[in-house]
């Protein structure tokens, strides 16, 4: 073991020499450092002809993009690594190999990644990869399916939650989240332009509740052992392939954190779109991501319920229904965590290229400000439809036509979505939508055909199952106001 100091270049092609597995080490000559992100040291080693062979990641005693007035743990070397090989036991195809580690100097030597590139920057100029989302999905459901309750027996979930606790890097995540983008604090970051919808959220008791239930989740749920900060720049692409890096903030959490995040950068690349490609070409790449969101989840909720049906052992955890009723939750803890992914990156410390890196000040204002109605309204919104359906039908969860979720995305995106009411439209005769379930059903799902705004009347009007609407009609006729005075008709409207 060694003591910490800050690797130079030298230093690292001296590491990788020793650790990247390489058949004639000798062939390593130089480092550049290259890391862009907000913490570490990373260095690309090169062979003789210039082409990268290894990375040294390096963690420093501070937040490197702040600097050493916030000092931060080196342990997040050894939670990083120890993630990595966890998510790489479950998931080879989709997570970085980790060839070394030494806990001491906070330092890890990886696989070269230079035939890969960042998501982010490829999702903002546009180069769409067509498996990727499938293939997040499919990361995620194995990681998040073989470290929790689903796969592991009792103790071994137990001792591994214990040896991936993680609280410096998680109280970073709960501040960022969930307290700095609702008060005033100096920590925050958005154009003066923006303080009234800023302000708004502060002033906002509705959203805060929700945010307070989503933290609260964050604190308390040990559902599986999470990437903790899955988005689109901590992922590389290629044709064909997915890797999921950078893993500092994993601990054992809620499933839908890390679903979330990785849609809420789907998001965010959508509300920056019109400043990136301009409105015509933005249109369809929008669709594009909405279409990747879906393939994500779907993949994801598909991938997990397949693995509970083959490898759950626990009696109550494999009762029949019981993953699909549990996936139903981790969708709406998904919506409220994107919806906070959205909100933390427009206003608080972090933002992201897809947005910042429009130069036009009024489109990234709008962009912005996208961004955070989008994101309160999947805070409040989607959670208020989830939350009846539950608590007064006792619903196992909601179901959406695509129809139905076309509509909700047209609304959440109106900067009063969350003021309206909401109204359920459903057949009197059952607290399902099923008018023949009669009684007290258990065991059912809400299913909404459509959604629209009855804007006079200030409700979202959520049609279920079935249900037909009338027009609705006054006590007295209309047509008892009409008459005829002097050949002259009256009292036509
Ligand atoms: C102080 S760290 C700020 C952010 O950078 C990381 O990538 C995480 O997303 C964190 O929230
Ligand atoms: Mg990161």
């Amino acid at each position: 073991m060694s003591q910490y100091h800050t690797f130079t270049a030298h230093d690292a092609v001296a590491y990788a020499q020793q650790f990247a597995g390489i058949d004639n080490p000798s062939e390593l000559v130089s480092a550049q450092e290259v890391g862009d992100g907000n913490l570490n040291l990373v260095f690309k080693v090169f062979d003789r002809q210039g082409v990268s062979r290894a990375i040294v990641k390096q963690a420093l005693p501070y937040v490197r993009c702040v600097g050493e007035s916030w000092p931060l743990t080196l342990d997040r070397a050894r939670l990083e690594a120890q993630t990595l090989v966890a998510h790489y036991q479950h998931s080879p195809q989709h997570t970085v190999k980790i060839h070394h580690f030494d806990p001491e100097l906070a330092v890890m030597v990886m696989e070269d990644l230079s035939d890969h590139r960042i998501w982010r920057g490829e999702l903002i100029a546009n180069v769409y990869y067509p498996q990727a989302a499938r293939q997040l999905g499919d990361y995620l459901a194995q990681v998040l399916f073989h470290t929790s309750d689903f796969y592991l027996h009792p103790h071994e979930k137990k001792a591994q939650v214990a040896q991936f606790i993680n609280p410096a890097m998680c109280e970073i995540t709960e501040d960022l989240f969930f307290n700095d983008p609702y008060q005033i604090h100096e920590r925050n970051n958005y154009p003066a332009e923006l303080e009234a919808d800023v302000a708004a959220l502060r002033d906002d008791a509705q959203l805060k509740l929700a945010v307070a239930a989503l933290k609260h989740r964050f604190f308390a749920h040990a559902e599986a052992l999470l990437h903790g900060d899955i988005h689109s720049g901590s992922i590389f692409v290629a044709e064909g392939s997915l890797k999921a890096i950078d893993a500092e903030f994993g601990y054992f959490g809620p499933i839908g954190f890390d679903i979330g995040t990785a849609i809420g950068n789907l998001l965010l690349n959508y509300c920056g779109l019109p400043g990136q490609l301009g409105i015509r070409d933005a249109a369809a790449a929008r669709e594009q991501r909405l279409n990747d969101i879906h393939q994500l989840w779907t993949t994801f909720a598909e991938r997990f319920q397949a693995l509970a049906a083959e490898k759950t052992r626990d009696a109550a955890l494999a009762y029949p229904g019981y993953a699909s009723a549990f996936l139903k939750k981790v969708w709406a803890d998904s919506v409220g965590f994107c919806g906070s992914e959205l909100i933390r990156r427009s206003v608080g410390l972090s933002h992201v290229a897809d947005i910042d890196t429009i130069q036009d000040d009024a489109m990234r204002h709008e962009c912005l400000r996208h961004a955070i109605t989008l994101g309160r309204a999947l805070i409040v919104l989607a959670e208020r439809i989830d939350s009846v359906a539950r608590e007064v039908y006792g619903a196992d969860g909601v179901d959406f036509t695509p129809l139905a979720q076309r509509k909700l995305k047209e609304l959440q995106e109106r900067p009063d979505a969350a003021e309206l009411g909401l109204c359920m439209v459903k057949t009197q005769y059952s607290l399902s939508d099923d008018a023949k379930l009669l009684g007290r059903p258990e065991n059912f799902d809400i299913h909404i055909r459509e959604v629209y705004v009855n804007a006079g009347a200030g409700f979202v009007v959520a049609l279920t199952g079935a249900i037909m609407t009338m027009p609705g009609l006054p006590k007295v006729p209309a047509a008892n106001g009409i008459d005829v005075e002097d050949g002259k008709i009256t009292g036509l409207f």
